[in-house]
């Protein structure tokens, strides 16, 4: 936590954080047991059948070309070459997933949970400092709220995990040169579900330019960007989890998130700390009983 070498980070390869990203993803699967049995055969077929014909429908519509054909083709192997699927899929894919799944919730919002997440960071008391280096650059945000029931009952000793980039957009496990908890965190709730703590605001978050998805953003003249995001996942035992993210007002990508991962109630609303020093921001979370 001592380390102050901001740059090694700027040399971060999508090869690198795509390959961690995806052993990681292969790591929290098996731990899980593998998923075969999550679908069967009636439905592996359904679904495969449909994405298949959907392809091919954009084919003869589209009068898809061979030299098409075959850029698609390199296209899709350098995805995987660049350990890129866990990004491809998160950044394009999840936020409909992620609507359907919690589509019957009452209690607070939540959104996908993108490819940067790791579990079991370090537990820290009901209002701890999240772990960051000496000096570690960025405007210093006290995070405040409660965490409680759709029936308003607060929820003591919920989990609210943490994890987001630096001052320069970087994850620490993804990108080189930084702590290995660095800005991540489980905070432990309080006897009335309240949690304050501190952390800095991040950056914008721009997705690796020169890996496969970084190919695909050029070429079909999109931007690379995601603004400024807070992760948090919330939980308490006989509560559903929520994966969420929470935004800052004014960033310029709210509007035109490349993961399509903003929703108005997702967005903060800091104030200048009365203590002088950085801002300070409150936001709840409202927790549906297990469905
Ligand atoms: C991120 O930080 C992120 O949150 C998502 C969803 C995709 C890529 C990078
Ligand atoms: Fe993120």
């Amino acid at each position: 936590m001592s380390d102050t070498s901001f740059q090694t980070e700027v040399s971060a390869k999508a090869a690198e954080s795509g390959a961690n990203a995806s052993a990681q993803f292969a790591e929290r699967m098996a731990a899980a047991g593998g998923r075969r049995g999550a679908v069967d055969t009636a439905r592996a077929d359904y679904l495969a059948s449909k994405a298949i014909k959907a392809l091919n429908d954009i084919v003869i519509e589209d009068k898809v070309s061979y030299e098409e054909y075959n850029a698609l083709k390199a296209w899709l192997i350098k995805v995987g070459n660049d350990g890129e699927w866990p990004l491809f899929l998160d950044v394009w894919l999840e936020h409909s997933v992620e609507e359907v799944a919690n589509a019957h919730h009452e209690g607070s919002k939540g959104t996908i949970e993108g490819p940067y997440y790791i579990p079991d960071s370090p537990e820290l008391p009901w209002n701890g400092t999240i772990p960051m280096r000496d000096g570690e650059p960025g405007t210093p945000l006290v995070f405040k709220g409660q965490v409680r029931a759709v029936d308003g009952r607060p929820l003591s000793g919920a989990k609210v995990e943490l994890w987001h980039a630096d001052n320069l957009g970087f994850y620490s496990q993804f990108a080189p040169g930084l702590p290995e908890w660095n800005l991540r965190g489980t905070f432990i709730a309080n006897e009335d579900g309240e949690y304050e703590f501190t952390t800095i605001r991040p950056a914008p978050y721009m997705i690796p330019t020169d890996g496969a998805c970084g190919q695909l953003i050029e070429v079909a003249g999109w931007h690379a960007w995601r603004p400024a995001h807070l992760h948090f996942k919330i939980s308490a035992p006989g509560y559903d989890l929520i994966t969420s993210q929470l935004y800052f007002p004014g960033d310029p990508h709210n509007e035109d998130d490349i993961a399509s991962a903003v929703k108005p109630e997702l967005m903060l609303d800091p104030h200048d700390n009365p203590n002088g020093e950085g801002e300070i921001v409150e936001y709840d979370f409202v927790l549906d009983p297990e469905s």
